[in-house]
């Protein structure tokens, strides 16, 4: 659909968000850093337990949290629209749910919904707004799915082979909290009514950005579909489930396609601007201006988008490094953007 995705392909840059409860702990467990994968693993990576993990939330309290001043960062580099973790795999809900208690409002000390006011900030600058929704694996909400990665990986505990086994066993679940319900209780009880919540109570929302469609079935995804006629003009990206449910654009991920990986599909490259999507503490290999502008070019010279990522931090800020990267491609954008 052309008309809808107009904005979109002019568009060309775009914020992504990565925030949650990761960011408490940011990157480390128990002393250790994560050995790989980004900070918003730590729970899947470290196996934490759910209560556990669970604690992280009594201390995140975003106070400094801003929401106009986060649109304006990213409407000053040029960048046409957000895209925020509404909920990632940790499955905490940013905004206030109604369908689970793992939420903003009822599980921190905020307390208050995280979506509204960048939704209200949006729309006053003029911004498209996105929500993230990890729809299959939620390693909180009962019965969501949980894909298994080494333990070892993470840190070295003295019962990582007795882990190991268990996730093996069990899907990929390491708690018992969290098969206490079915896959498709978990699609009934929170992912589809959350989706709903998303699509209902926050205005116009410009794409919804699926992700790890680990067992996903046609029935679940189907439930999660219904509810975008909500938002007729909502575009989604291709992680919902594959292949028979292709969304409208691919979703290359921290690399930019050469010219013949290209099909004519629509595409957005993500990236990382240091090496981790949420937070981490110690992440400090930070790209350049001069390679983010370059990207963009690269990106937009072969008709894609560049959704460039931020980790805001537990306290509600953009890391420094990130704040003067935005800055910096500001100022290139002034010089040589349009507009
Ligand atoms: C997923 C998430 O697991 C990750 O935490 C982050 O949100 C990222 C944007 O998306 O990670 C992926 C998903 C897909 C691929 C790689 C990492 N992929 O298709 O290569």
């Amino acid at each position: 659909n052309d008309e809808r995705m107009k904005w979109w392909r002019e568009a060309r840059f775009g914020m992504f968000i990565h925030w949650g409860v990761y960011a408490v702990p940011a990157g480390t467990y128990k002393g250790y850093p994560m050995a790989r994968g980004g900070g918003e693993w730590i729970m899947n990576r470290s196996k934490i337990p759910v209560a556990e993990y669970q604690g992280y939330a009594k201390q995140f309290n975003p106070v400094k949290y801003n929401a106009e001043e986060w649109v304006k960062m990213a409407k000053d580099a040029g960048m046409k629209y957000i895209v925020i973790t509404a909920k990632h795999h940790d499955g905490f809900a940013l905004f206030n749910s109604k369908a689970s208690k793992w939420d903003i409002t009822d599980a921190t000390p905020y307390g208050r919904d995280l979506l509204k006011p960048l939704a209200e900030a949006c729309k006053k600058q003029g911004i498209k707004l996105g929500f993230y929704y990890s729809q299959a694996q939620d390693w909180n909400n009962p019965g969501g799915s949980a894909a298994r990665k080494d333990m070892r990986e993470g840190w070295p505990n003295p019962d990582s082979a007795k882990i190991d086994a268990y996730t093996k066993d069990h899907r990929g679940h390491w708690d018992p909290a969290q098969e206490t319900k079915t896959f498709d209780q978990y699609i009934h009880d929170v992912a589809a009514p959350q989706v709903k919540e998303l699509l209902t109570n926050y205005g116009e929302v410009a794409v919804l950005w699926w992700d790890t469609p680990t067992n996903m079935t046609d029935e679940a995804a189907k439930q999660l579909q219904e509810p975008l006629a909500i938002q007729p003009n909502i575009i989604t990206n291709d992680r919902l489930k594959r292949p028979n449910f292709p969304g409208d654009y691919k979703t290359p991920e921290q690399k930019i396609p050469n010219l013949s990986e290209l099909d004519g599909r629509d595409w957005e490259t993500c990236m990382t601007m240091n090496g981790t999507w949420g937070f981490k503490s110690y992440d400090h290999k930070w790209k350049s201006v001069e390679t983010l502008v370059r990207n963009l070019v690269d990106i937009a010279s072969k008709g894609g988008n560049y959704l460039l990522n931020v980790g805001p931090t537990a306290e509600g800020e953009f890391p420094a490094e990130s704040i003067r990267s935005l800055k910096g491609i500001g100022a290139w954008m002034k010089v040589n953007g349009e507009a």
